[in-house]
């Protein structure tokens, strides 16, 4: 070809193509060799318009460049939204495409991109194409077919060509030998027999078949065996209902036996044990891990509620932990490389469900990220009776994952090379650059939402034309016989064997046998009360210089400095309350690692803390850089990591609670930036923390520290909703504590520590806010030394004059410290304070203990600030009348039942708050004033 010495009229070539022939060209300025050969011929005899002048010129007129340029944006057009042409839908619906992916749009014709060198359209494609035309027709077949790769959105470069590279090179299409493509055959063959084996079996039974998307059995082995050659060891999984059953088959390798022992139900109900407060799970949404490891890898299935996606920060929690050594002082250390974390997903609860977005938000954080989550949407485009219409916004399912720079791809079900390969290019890229990826498994339902529903009532069209789909076996073993590539009589002796194995394993169920796991073992009763938790006080002093220790040069923000001399001589004197909430934290925490335990500490703003008390990271007043003394000292055997979490509740917990359960050994510790807010985490808590025990045998030790206190800062800002923790407690699930000193605290913490093996149980403490540094709540270096932590504090004043007492006032938390500050408590010697500093487990001997001190009370009091309906009082209600028995009445004081927890104004709260201490006080009438405070007999 030759090329011409002209002027080219600017204008000539319109918008997008003008720039781009003059970016083009700069870049050839600058370097010649950054263009390929022909445009650089093309260049060397060309001269750009560089003044309006220039524009002016007569054109001179040479149509290889339009066309060059023609050829160029086609094939980039192909490369950015080929995918919308792509034919991903197995039903064979008509993809949207999209003007810009015919030539037409850019000017040229396929005359003129045949006359146009293969060069131009560039990648890998160019080379094995004689021209342009052929290339961009290779491009088509890439991006247009069954598979569609959506990673336009992709803003790093080297990801991006990465990822361009690998579709256009075909490098990951699976192998195509008579024994892989055989292979293949034999497990969707397995895939598919299970579910029909089951629905003739068990007809009508709930079990969400994956006919239909089948494919994700061989996804799922072929990111695990690859993974398994990159070097990963453990891979965890979530997923939800759907194909679950399959997947625990197949991919867990739970045995044939035990899930068809639990769908003939009534043998396995025979061995529920109810007197150990376990209620079980339905089948299909039970975890498992592989006995025997799969590719030298070990897969975990995260159990999981029927609340959809709600298991997403679980499982990237559980992969962190798997990932993190933790076993020395100073910071963790995470390798992403040797756990994979893959999300199951459904089409429209990923766009729908909000903890997909938490999740995926996580992904490139310190302190959360997983080495990269492979994400797979197991997409049957409906949702129960939903359509993709009416249950997201964005244009496909997996919209979400664009803006958090995911790479997509979208395939079709029905293709098996086209899913090995979308499988394989997502371990590779996982396992290149260390981030999430996204398979949109596009398929469809075989049978209704569940196999008991009508799905044509709603969906008749759609189930018309399913019921005659072949399936994605039927379609493979066909397309394999047609090509020779197996014997004609492969496919229906694979249906066979597999029928028969489940056939025998089904004929030789016994019914007595055991196939339900024993639920946890209960520790033996008084574990948590015999848990020494003291310090020796030469201990806590070395300790405590240690963590005071200054790095050579290090910069203390001038107002920090009081702090830190005081914190200095907090151990000097035994008897002096000079430990305050946040030492006492501090000391707890690092008395754990040097005890080997190591701990993981997060939450929003938790490394300087909320009220500004803690300052576990300290940042250089000059350079910023950080210091975190408790990665620092040297009696330290475990290592300590605290990060700021981003703003959630809901992933957090989630995440926290996955890492707690996957590595229990380790203190896992969230904090919400105030009580209130932990109701963002509703469901975490309520599905996994406080019931994953008695549903599926998990036994987490999670703590979650919820400020908590009415100090008149309004409605959200004042409850840390204990009532939900006490509706959530039984059968010994949990600790609920609002302790009240800093005592208390260290050694409850050190209690937790030391039972994260011996009796782990969650612990929600409800923390202060106010009274964090408030001299009533500090303790003593001594009593951190000899105490530990007591669930019940008897009134130590009132102990001396006990027989006199004719009042105990229960209370629990910052209440306690109005009281005994009321100038009333002097002269009300015939009442007793006492505190509940334990509200679950209850602690009866220790109340009745306290209780039986005092042999003249006519009354017992419970007091609260929260209003009626709400704090401990219905709770305890109960159990304290069976306590106190026909001895005395019990009276309730507190708010009045309302809606709101707190009083949105400060003057209202002092007013109710005092009109709570002066009825604790008041000895004489009780009847209820016009008043949003309450005391009455019950
Ligand atoms: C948080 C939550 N809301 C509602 C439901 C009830 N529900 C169960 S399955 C389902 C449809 C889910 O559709 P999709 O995500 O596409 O998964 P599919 O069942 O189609 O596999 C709904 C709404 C639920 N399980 N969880």
């Amino acid at each position: 070809m030759r090329y011409d010495r002209k002027v080219m009229r600017l204008d000539e070539f319109q918008g997008v193509n003008a720039g781009y022939v003059l970016e083009l060209y700069e870049r050839y300025q600058q370097n010649p060799e950054s263009v390929d050969l022909e445009t650089r011929k093309a260049f060397e005899s060309w001269t750009p318009p560089s003044t309006d002048a220039a524009l002016a010129q007569p054109v001179l007129g040479y149509p290889n460049i339009q066309k060059i340029v023609g050829a160029a944006t086609l094939a980039d057009a192909v490369r950015r939204y080929g995918h919308l042409a792509a034919r991903i839908d197995p039903l064979g619906s008509e993809p949207i495409g999209d003007p810009l992916l015919s030539p037409g749009a850019h000017g040229i014709a396929d005359a003129d991109l045949q006359a146009l060198p293969a060069s131009l359209v560039g990648g890998p494609v160019a080379e094995s194409s004689a021209n342009a035309f052929e290339a961009i027709e290779t491009l088509r077949r890439i991006y247009c077919s069954t598979i569609g790769f959506d990673y336009a959105h992709m803003f790093v470069p080297d990801e991006r060509d990465w990822l361009r590279h690998a579709a256009e090179s075909g490098r990951f299409l699976p192998p195509m030998d008579p024994n892989s493509v055989e292979a293949v055959l034999d497990r969707i063959t397995q895939v598919e027999v299970f579910e029909r084996f089951l629905h003739r079996t068990f007809p009508g039974k709930t079990r969400f078949s994956v006919e239909g998307i089948d494919m994700l059995v061989p996804i799922l082995d072929e990111i695990i065996c690859g993974a398994a050659d990159h070097g990963a060891r453990h891979a965890v999984l979530g997923m939800a209902h759907r194909g679950r059953l399959n997947v625990l088959a197949h991919v867990l390798d739970k045995p044939y036996a035990q899930i068809l022992a639990e769908f003939k139900d009534p043998v396995a109900a025979k061995s529920f044990r109810t007197d150990l407060g376990r209620t079980g799970d339905v089948k299909y949404h039970s975890g498992a891990r592989t006995a025997a490891p799969r590719g030298q890898m070990y897969v975990t299935l995260a159990p999981n509620p029927s609340h959809l996606e709600a298991v997403d920060p679980v499982v990237v929690g559980m992969a962190r932990a798997a990932g993190t050594r933790a076993d020395q002082r100073g910071a963790v250390h995470f390798d992403g490389a040797i756990t994979l974390p893959i999300l199951i997903h459904g089409d429209v609860a990923f766009p729908g469900q909000g903890a997909v977005a938490e999740t995926l938000n996580l992904s490139r954080l310190a302190g959360y990220d997983t080495g990269g989550t492979i994400h797979i949407i197991a997409n049957n485009q409906l949702g129960f009776t939903a359509t993709p219409a009416e249950s997201y916004s964005t244009s496909y399912a997996s919209g979400l994952a664009r803006g958090f720079k995911i790479p997509i791809v979208h395939v079709n079900a029905d293709d098996p090379v086209a899913c090995l390969e979308a499988a394989r290019l997502a371990w590779e890229y996982r396992a290149r650059f260390g981030l999430d990826f996204l398979i949109d498994l596009v398929g469809y339902r075989r049978y209704g939402h569940n196999e008991g529903d009508e799905p044509s009532f709603t969906q008749p069209e759609i189930y018309k034309t399913i019921s005659s789909h072949p399936t994605v076996r039927e379609i493979w073993a066909r397309t394999l016989v047609e090509k020779g590539s197996i014997p004609a009589d492969l496919p229906d002796s694979l249906v066979k064997k597999h029928f028969e194995v489940l056939e025998t394993t089904y004929a030789s169920l016994t019914p007595e046998q055991e196939y339900v796991p024993p639920p946890p073992p209960q520790p033996p009763p008084g574990t948590a009360g015999q848990v020494t938790t003291g310090v020796a006080l030469d201990r806590l002093r070395e300790i405590n210089d240690a963590l005071l220790t200054r790095p050579q040069g290090f910069a203390f923000h001038r107002k920090l400095e009081r702090g830190l001399e005081k914190r200095k001589n907090a151990f000097i004197n035994p008897s002096e309350r000079s430990i305050d909430w946040a030492t006492a934290e501090q000391i707890a925490l690092a008395t754990i690692l040097a005890d080997g335990i190591p701990i993981r500490m997060t939450g929003e703003d938790v490394e300087r803390g909320t009220f500004s008390h803690r300052h576990a990271v300290f940042h250089d007043a000059n350079t910023g850089k950080r210091l975190i003394p408790l990665q620092e000292f040297p009696q330290a055997r475990a290592a300590f990591e605290i990060h700021n979490s981003p703003l959630t509740e809901n992933a957090a917990v989630g995440f926290e609670f996955g890492y707690n359960v996957q590595e229990p050994r380790r203190l896992v510790i969230w904090e919400a930036q105030y009580g209130d807010f932990i109701n963002g985490a509703q469901v975490m808590l309520d599905q996994f923390v406080t019931s994953g025990r008695a549903k599926w045998g998990l036994t987490p030790s999670l703590v979650c520290l919820l400020p908590h206190g009415y100090e008149g800062q309004g409605p959200e800002h004042s409850s840390a909703r204990p009532e939900r923790f006490l509706e959530a407690a039984a059968d010994i699930n949990l600790r609920l504590v609002n302790c009240t000193t800093a005592a208390q605290y260290f050694h409850l913490l050190r209690r937790q520590a030391a039972l994260l093996e011996r009796d782990p149980l969650p612990l929600f403490v409800l923390t202060p806010k106010g009274l964090l540094r408030h001299p009533a709540v500090a303790s003593t270096p001594q009593e951190l030394e000899q105490g530990r932590f007591l669930s019940v504090i008897d009134d130590e004043e009132a102990r001396g004059r006990a027989s006199a007492i004719t009042r105990v006032v229960l209370c629990s938390g910052k209440v306690y410290v109005d009281l005994i500050s009321s100038e009333r408590r002097t002269a009300a010697n015939t009442i007793a304070i006492c505190r509940v500093e334990q509200l679950y487990p209850f602690p009866t001997i220790a109340l009745n203990e306290l209780l039986g001190r005092y042999p003249s009370v006519r009354d017992v009091v419970w007091l609260q600030e929260e209003p009626e309906n709400m704090g401990a009082w219905e709770f305890m209600r109960p159990l304290l009348d069976e306590l106190i028995g026909d001895r005395c009445p019990l009276r309730y004081i507190g708010r009045v039942r309302s809606s709101s927890p707190a009083e949105g104004s400060a003057a209202w709260h002092h007013l109710n708050q005092k009109a709570l201490v002066e009825q604790a006080f008041d000895l004489g009438s009780h009847a209820s004033e016009p008043s949003l405070v309450l005391s009455k007999q019950v």
